[in-house]
């Protein structure tokens, strides 16, 4: 069978382009009854059982035997093995994308993670003093989705935070498992692990490390075990069933987002190879069934350059099948009256990945306000975004870059604030304060405001 792309063809111009251009974009990720009700059950079994119940779920969902939760924790040497078997190569690579991503948070905590202070004109001292988290959780899936890249990109900037203990849960099913549980006899508390993911945790510096997943992971991290420490925030991707823990166990921890299929945007004025734009709309489609590729372009010819292009280069495509699902079901090529028209419809969509594919990126970059990332020039694929460039590869999904921001340092930091009111500054504050105190019927608070008023400082009271 041969595989046909066919992403739908839009124009603006034409009387069905708001109903077309709604229908395809919408995306909805509506809670799934039973899977709630499986992680509800989960959840609160690790709560309450702790150990024994993460034992209990690795067995039957991962096929892993083992008798202690400790037999599933791994070491620094099983990291630093896995680096040091890999290629000069692979382990060049890890180490170069992983400086990159490190400089890059580096110059973000500068720019916006440090703690301020100002003194007012009665002399009260104010300020914000930023702190990292103690301790997070970094989720990393196993199978199909396990990128040792999205480790960097969430280890590292825990890192650079200064957050304490990074915890690492990584599920290691059993080699040929099917989630019927243990076997008894012969059944390991080894699973398939992923030597890529291990060597990335080595470079990134994780502190400890389970080969646990899914909902019973997540609650370990939430709650605490006897073994595994709980933690302040859990970050990372994962299936259905890891995205609907972490949002029940949102509130005991933090978390970072809950991220949907990939997304890529390509705004192109026409100068680009089409080869290459077909390439970046494939790079993002390759993830996933449900990724999302579109291409924005007011030139006709152009965008039947790059469709050509797909046809041409879709059959080398390893995941071929993939790409045509993403392209088939959520794709679309749109053409535009103009290029301004072409950000405007961008900035609806708010897509994860925006490139500007055009010989004058800088003139469209004003233009656009809501994407998680920005990619400018014909030479900025997104895929150099995705490994090594720097800045963080986990970004806002599904049209929520309209309010929110790429994972960053700013993610593993808090806030306090600072406040320091002088003998002069509370004679100015406490009146204010008393009179909106007296107004809410608070007293206490009233007093207390009113008492510095009255009395000499302490030191003089002997
Ligand atoms: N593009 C993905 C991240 C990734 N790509 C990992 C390759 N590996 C985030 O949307
Ligand atoms: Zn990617």
């Amino acid at each position: 069978m041969t595989l046909t792309a066919a992403p739908l063809r839009l124009s603006t111009t034409s009387a069905s382009f708001e109903a077309e251009f709604n229908a395809r974009l919408h995306w909805s990720a509506d809670a799934d009854a039973a899977i709630e009700k499986v992680v509800a059950d989960v959840l609160a079994d690790v709560q309450k059982r702790g150990d024994a119940a993460v034992l209990e779920y690795t067995r039957r969902f991962d096929g892993l035997e083992a008798a202690t939760v400790r037999d599933l924790e791994l070491t620094q040497a099983d990291f630093k093995e896995a680096f040091d078997s890999l290629p000069q190569a692979q382990r060049d690579a890890l180490q170069a994308a992983a400086a990159r991503v490190r400089s890059y948070h580096e110059a973000q905590k500068k720019a916006s993670g440090e703690s301020w202070t100002y003194r007012d004109a009665d002399g009260t001292l104010l300020g914000q003093k930023v702190t990292p988290l103690d301790r997070v959780g970094i989720y990393v899936p196993g199978g199909k989705a396990a990128y040792p890249s999205s480790l960097l990109m969430n280890a590292i900037p825990a890192h650079v935070a200064g957050v304490g203990e990074i915890i690492m849960v990584v599920p290691t099913p059993a080699k040929g498992s099917v989630a019927t549980g243990g076997s008894g006899a012969g059944a390991s508390s080894k699973g398939e692990r992923n030597v890529l993911v291990l060597a990335a945790a080595y470079v990134a510096g994780v502190t400890r490390a389970f080969t646990i997943g899914g909902a019973q992971a997540v609650a370990a991290l939430a709650y605490g075990t006897e073994t595994i420490p709980a933690v302040d925030k859990i970050t990372g991707p994962g299936n259905a069933y890891v995205a609907a823990a972490k949002r029940r166990v949102f509130g005991t921890v933090g978390i970072d987002m809950i991220a949907g299929p990939s997304e890529i945007l390509v705004l192109a004025d026409g100068s680009t190879p089409p080869d290459w734009v077909a390439m970046d709309l494939f790079s993002q489609a390759e993830h996933d069934e449900l990724a999302q590729s579109i291409l924005l372009c007011p030139d006709a010819a152009y965008i039947d350059a790059v469709h050509a292009s797909i046809d041409k280069l879709l059959p080398q495509m390893p995941r071929a099948d993939i790409i045509v699902a993403s392209l088939n079901g959520r794709g679309a090529l749109i053409q535009t009256r103009d290029m301004e028209e072409a950000c405007a419809i961008s900035n609806r969509i708010a897509p994860e990945h925006l490139e500007v594919s055009s010989q004058e990126p800088h003139r469209w970059e004003p233009l656009l306000k809501h994407a998680g990332a920005i990619f400018l020039g014909a030479f900025t694929s997104e895929s150099l975004g995705d490994y090594c460039a720097g800045p963080n590869h986990v970004l806002p999904t599904s049209g929520t870059a309209r309010f929110s921001s790429p994972l960053g340092v700013y993610d593993f930091q808090k806030r306090s604030s600072l406040i320091e009111v002088s003998a002069q500054g509370a004679k100015v504050l406490g009146p204010i304060a008393a009179e909106l105190a007296y107004g809410e019927g608070l007293q206490a608070h009233a007093r207390a405001a009113e008492m510095r008023l009255e009395s000499v400082p302490p030191s003089a009271t002997e």
